[in-house]
C-alpha cells in the first residue's frame, strides 16, 4: 500500500438511492452500512425541502427518512436495509444491480 490505494479494496458501482437527512441517526447508520461495504450510492437530501420529501413520500409510500431504493427495488428505511444484510440478502441484491447498472 503506498496510501493512494481507496479506502476499500472493491468500489461496488450500484445503483443504490438513498432519500436523506442531514442529522438524522438512521441516515447515518444506512449510509455507514453501505460506506462499510463500499457501495457508491445517490444521495438525495431532503432536508427543508417540502417537494422532494413529497417526492420521497410519494414513491415509499412512508414519510419517514432514509428511504432506500437497490435499482428499482424498494427497500425501505434503515431497518429494512440491516435486516436485508442480517438475512444475507444485501450483497445479493448489490451485485445483481451492479450488474445491471
Ligand atoms: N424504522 C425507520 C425509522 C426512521 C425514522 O424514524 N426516521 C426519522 C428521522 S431520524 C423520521 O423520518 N421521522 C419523521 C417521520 O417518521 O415522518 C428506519 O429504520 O428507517
Amino acid at each position: 500500500m503506498d496510501g493512494t490505494e481507496a479506502a476499500y479494496p472493491q468500489q461496488m458501482n450500484s445503483d443504490v438511492m438513498i432519500y436523506t437527512t442531514r442529522w438524522c441517526p438512521y441516515c447515518i447508520r444506512a449510509k455507514g452500512l453501505l460506506t462499510s461495504k463500499g457501495v457508491d450510492y445517490r444521495e438525495i437530501p431532503v432536508d427543508g425541502d417540502r417537494a422532494l420529501r413529497e417526492e420521497m413520500a410519494g414513491r415509499a409510500g412512508k414519510t419517514s427518512v432514509p428511504q432506500i431504493w437497490i435499482g428499482e427495488q424498494h427497500v425501505g428505511g434503515c431497518d429494512e436495509l440491516f435486516a436485508l444484510e442480517r438475512a444475507g440478502r444485501l450483497d445479493i441484491m448489490l451485485g445483481s444491480s451492479a450488474a445491471s447498472a
